[in-house]
């Protein structure tokens, strides 16, 4: 399906309009339910209806106060390693990146593993969201997504109760990404997450910003958000995902495990080992605002860590 193209100067008053389009009764091209939530309807590639749980819809709102950031920002100041450590590089490093024809693999304990090709992962009716991102270095951004909850690949591919984590493998190769030998990370980036994390309904597979397919430098043509967690989470350009019994190694939990864990909550309690997380630059803005405890999602998440001492799984 194609997003409707929604330009970015009416995201400042998107929340006013959906609301009014809700209490008048009409629908809108695409799922964009910000103050309320219904039943979606998900395909696979023959069409067939997959889930409608209303629970999986129900929407996060940034506050009042932050709008999001501009496409330009989102598209132009980006960690991928693979294409550049420069931040305001990677853009023009991955803008002939191949993401046609592309391949998902969904496997490993699970009992009816998939193989998604562009057309299936396009059959997947999206939802939008605006979600805030924070970068563990200190900077964050109010992003538009469009995408859709990880949980419903999950529920089709049917986990076994063995599963309990879910990892993630980016797409790699030297000839599309010469200077990922210098990137000084393990590649491919692998990530993962608890399953429960996995089946949270914020947890969304993203296929497009502000209306837009997902550029290069995004994560094309499909990437993980967690909002709740730092950015590196967020796994770009996702070739495969594997259920496990097993907690997977993530890219940077093993280049550096006393800088990154697994589980990587946002926590302004938590200070990196070579810097403060209690305040964040959000960019665009001139002063530095306090960082949230679970990036502000705390209501939705909190009761996934309920006994943990979330120092030492930090
Ligand atoms: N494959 C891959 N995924 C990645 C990264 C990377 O270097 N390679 N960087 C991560 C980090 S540190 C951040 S903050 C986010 C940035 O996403 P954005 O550029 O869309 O804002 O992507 C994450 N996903
Ligand atoms: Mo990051």
């Amino acid at each position: 399906m194609t997003p409707e193209i929604t330009p970015e100067s009416v995201y400042r008053n998107r929340r006013q309009i959906i609301k009014a389009s809700i209490l008048a009764g009409t629908s809108l091209a695409t799922a964009s339910l910000f103050e309320t939530f219904a039943p979606r309807r998900v395909m696979d590639n023959t069409g067939q209806a997959l889930i409608t749980n209303p629970e999986d819809f129900i929407y996060p709102k940034p506050g009042a106060d932050e709008p999001a950031n501009s496409f330009t920002d989102i598209a132009s100041y980006n960690n991928f390693y693979e294409f550049s450590t420069s931040k305001s590089a990677v853009a023009q490093a991955a803008k002939n990146f191949k993401t046609d024809p592309w391949k998902l693999e969904i496997g490993g304990m699970v009992g009816k593993a998939l193989l998604l090709d562009l057309a299936a992962l396009r059959t997947i009716e999206t939802v939008e969201r605006i979600y805030r991102m924070r970068c563990v270095e200190g900077w964050s951004m109010v992003i538009p997504w469009i995408g859709f909850p990880l949980r419903e690949l999950l529920e089709r591919v049917e986990p076994t109760s063995a599963a309990k984590y879910v990892a993630f493998q980016s797409y790699h190769d030297l000839q599309q990404m010469p200077d990922s030998d210098s990137a000084g990370i393990p590649l491919p980036y692998v990530e993962g997450l608890r399953l429960d994390e996995a089946m949270h309904p914020l947890t969304l597979l993203a296929t497009g910003l502000y209306g837009k397919t997902l550029p290069n430098q995004n994560g094309a043509p499909v990437r993980l958000v967690v909002p709740w967690k730092y950015g590196f989470k967020g796994i770009k350009s996702i070739v495969k995902i594997t259920l496990t019994d097993q907690q997977p190694p993530t890219t940077w939990s093993t280049a550096n495990p006393d800088e990154y864990g697994f589980y990587s909550n946002v926590n302004p309690d938590v200070p990196h080992p070579r810097w403060s997380q209690a305040h964040e630059m959000r960019i665009g803005e001139t002063f530095r605002r306090p960082t949230l405890m679970f990036n502000g999602y705390g209501d939705q998440v909190a009761s996934l860590y309920t006994g943990m001492d979330l120092k030492e799984h930090f």
